[in-house]
């Protein structure tokens, strides 16, 4: 019939296969294809029943996101899936969808446009186009809320989240769960069914008369909460409600408009950025046939916040796992943390209380090495101090096998000096997690000069077990994501100095669509850890350049952030933050103390000038080879420091704006405050100077390395 789709008998029965891999994605020619098997079979006179089914490891992952770029940049034209569908809803013989795997987005409008669907026990559906800043556009705004309310589809369209098979089952999504074979249960469900008049999902009215007006406006509200700053949540909400006052036609061409606009908006285009960002990661030059090692057993020293979260993550994994501590006073406390976390989602139903036992009971506390010999890999997460961490490596260099992998959790520190205390250094690495580590997804695996192509594979590998994003980062003062933090949360300190109020700077970059605003951040994760590592790096301060002043001496004062209540901000009980008037009275007089000018500052110049010094650090590791490609440092912004998807990262942030006008805002910041800290970088000058981007960049860099 076609490379992708085949079509074949099951005595009265016709199967329609789509093997399109990695996921049958419905590329170009896909669903041409079905249609012209779902026509083929409807005139065989031998056939009943017409079932569709995907190959390998999934049904249909929704429409191909690589076209979708294509179209947007005026390479291809739009199509509309709509007559496609329409010939499978109109088609007279019974089709039944079998889902296996996932059928999302586009999907799961092929499954709701056939007559009936049954589902396999472990499979998902969904819509999960408002991820990639679209919604769905091939009538699943006007199709679900017929199949399963009004409120589901709201859910479902405007958050994009799946949802299993007993919950579609019971939202009416499908009409069978299929345990055992899929196709042989299939078959059975066709033979059942046979003789009844195929239903058409597209006439299925009954359901849209729940069109109470708070199911809108509580996903609204929910909407700009969960999902701030992002247009194609609240228009999936508009195209679900147009199903409910429109008919189904009318409704579906609201839809197709909503749709259009969205994939055309640089918040898409960012979001798809960020989509295939994520899965660029893993490919490492150089790295293609290297295997990696299995990870069964694992060890972790220290069992302070980093060291319990980082054990967490590890338990959740499934694999056994010993954290060690110098005191059993440390190891008692960082157990009591490590259950009551668990505790705390068992709470809140995220977790079974079996879960939680099963977890627990892969975590050995102790406070010996014994069975350090048996692990996979060991990872290291003590105070951050060159002395102390290499101390910790030369001894579990004694005790761990030739094979087990030692890797150091720290943030700053370089990876070869850590390595040198070891006789191993090719097994040497960093794990960089991030706070708290068993929630954030981010992991900077850091290679050392000497650090083998196996143990990166293995990293990069047993990352992804961990449901981690895996970014490999070379070695440097803060590796990719702390390095460029630095210079973003100096021009924040320095803004302060020069009269923004640390409201105005939160606010500023909040509303730029951060997480968090910068001071706010280093409230939270303690300003003492930011004063234990200027310590250690007071040496490299360079004489008469600007440091910010204030940040040391609230530290001085006990005040450390969130933790002691007081710090750029200070804290009720609850964490709320509220101005400090001794804080900002201490930045007053610093300032003067400095000889600091204080003027108004703009929310348009504080983002400016910590955003861009973000970018601009950015470019040089870039140059350096820190990063593989602007989108890793993108991947890590985005899921490690709170950087609005929406914007694709700092990296396409700047591709969006304009290298050129970043590269002239720039030079605007070095005429004001000095060459030493805003040179711009040089890769920055070359790319704006030939009017190239930063993606343009990554392309030339994945072509020369043949990938
Ligand atoms: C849509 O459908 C709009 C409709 O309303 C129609 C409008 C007209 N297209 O994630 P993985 C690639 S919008 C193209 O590592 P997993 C991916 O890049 C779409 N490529 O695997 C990767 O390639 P590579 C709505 C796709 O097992 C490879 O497949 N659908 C697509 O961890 C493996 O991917 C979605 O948003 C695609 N649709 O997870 C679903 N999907 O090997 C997006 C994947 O070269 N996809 N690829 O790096 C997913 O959520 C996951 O890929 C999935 C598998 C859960 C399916």
């Amino acid at each position: 019939m076609s490379e992708t789709v085949r079509l074949t008998r099951h005595e009265e029965i016709a199967i329609i296969t789509i093997d399109n891999p990695p996921v049958n994605a419905l590329s170009p020619g896909v669903p041409e294809a079905i249609q012209a098997a779902v026509e083929s079979a409807a005139g065989d006179p031998g056939v009943n029943a017409i079932i569709v089914i995907g190959a390998g490891r999934t049904f249909i992952a929704g429409a191909d996101i690589r076209e979708f770029v294509k179209i947007v940049k005026g390479e291809k034209p739009a199509r509309s899936l709509l007559p496609f569908l329409t010939a499978i809803e109109t088609c007279p013989k019974p089709v039944i969808m079998a889902i296996h795997g996932q059928a999302f987005g586009g999907g799961l409008e092929v499954a709701m446009a056939g007559h009936y669907r049954v589902i396999a026990s472990g499979a998902q559906v969904g819509q999960p186009e408002v991820k990639l800043g679209i919604i769905p556009g091939a009538a699943g705004t006007q199709r679900l809320p017929r199949l399963a309310g009004v409120a589901k589809a709201v859910e479902m369209c405007a958050f994009g989240e799946p949802v299993g098979a007993e919950e579609a089952l019971a939202a009416g999504i499908v009409d069978r769960i299929i345990e055992g074979e899929l196709l042989a249960g299939t078959v059975a469900f066709a033979r059942e069914i046979v003789g009844q008049a195929p239903p058409r999902s597209s006439r299925r009215d009954s359901k849209l008369s729940d069109r109470d007006p708070a199911i809108f406006a509580s996903a609204r509200r929910q909407a700009q909460k969960t999902k701030r700053g992002q247009t194609a949540p609240l228009a999936a909400i508009e195209a679900v409600e147009a199903a409910t006052r429109l008919p189904f036609d009318e409704g579906c061409a609201h839809e197709a408009d909503l749709f259009r606009q969205c994939l055309h908006s640089t918040q898409s285009k960012a979001l798809i950025h960020a989509f295939f960002a994520e899965r660029a990661v893993s490919k490492i030059p150089g790295l293609a046939g290297t295997q990696p090692s299995e990870i069964r057993r694992a060890a972790v020293i220290g069992a302070g916040t980093m060291g319990g979260g980082i054990t967490m993550t590890y338990a959740n994994a499934g694999i056994p796992v010993i954290v060690k501590e110098t005191s059993q006073e440390a190891l008692d406390r960082g157990m009591a943390t490590i259950r009551k976390n668990y505790a705390g989602s068992v709470k809140k139903g995220r977790l079974t209380q079996t879960a939680m036992d099963e977890r627990m009971a892969r975590i050995t506390p102790q406070l010996t090495y014994d069975g350090f010999d048996e692990a996979d890999i060991i990872v290291e997460a003590v105070f951050e101090g060159m002395a102390l961490k290499k101390q910790v490596f030369a001894e579990i260099d004694a005790i761990a096998k030739p094979s087990c992998i030692l890797a150091s959790n720290t943030s700053y520190l370089d990876i070869d000096e850590i390595a040198s205390a070891t006789r191993r250094p090719g097994m040497v690495l960093g794990n960089h997690f991030f706070s708290p580590a068993n929630v954030m997804r981010l992991l900077e695996i850091v290679r050392g000069k000497a650090t083998s192509p196996e143990a990166i594979a293995t990293c990069m590998a047993f990352a992804r077990k961990l449901k981690k994003v895996g970014v490999l980062a070379g070695n440097c003062r803060g590796f990719i994501g702390n390095r460029m933090l630095g210079p973003y949360l100096r021009e924040a300190q320095f803004l302060v100095e020069e009269g923004a109020t640390v409201g105005d700077v939160n606010q500023a970059l909040y509303d730029f669509g951060m997480a968090m605003g910068p001071l706010a951040m280093s409230d939270l994760a303690g300003l003492d850890v930011g004063w234990r590592i200027r310590q250690e790096f007071r040496h490299l301060e360079r004489p008469g350049v600007r440091q910010p002043l204030v940040a040391d001496l609230l530290c001085e004062m006990g005040r450390y952030g969130q933790k002691t209540g007081r710090g750029w901000s200070q804290y009720d009980e609850s964490r709320n933050p509220s101005p400090d008037p001794e804080t900002e009275a201490l930045i007053e007089k610093t300032a003067s103390d400095g000889g600091i000018e204080r003027r108004h500052i703009t929310a348009e110049e504080i983002v400016d000038r910590c955003v861009l010094a973000l970018i601009n650090e950015g470019a040089k590791l870039l140059e350096e080879g820190i990063a593989l490609r602007a989108s890793d440092i993108d991947v890590v912004y985005l899921n490690g420091y709170g950087f609005p998807a929406w914007r694709g990262g700092p990296m396409f942030y700047a591709d969006t704006v304009g290298l050129d006008h970043i590269l002239a805002r720039l030079k605007e910041f070095e005429e004001r405050h000095g060459t030493a800290l805003w040179s711009p970088a040089p890769l920055l000058q070359r790319l704006a100077g030939r009017g190239n981007t930063f993606s343009s960049f990554d392309q030339e860099a994945a072509a020369a390395a043949g990938g």
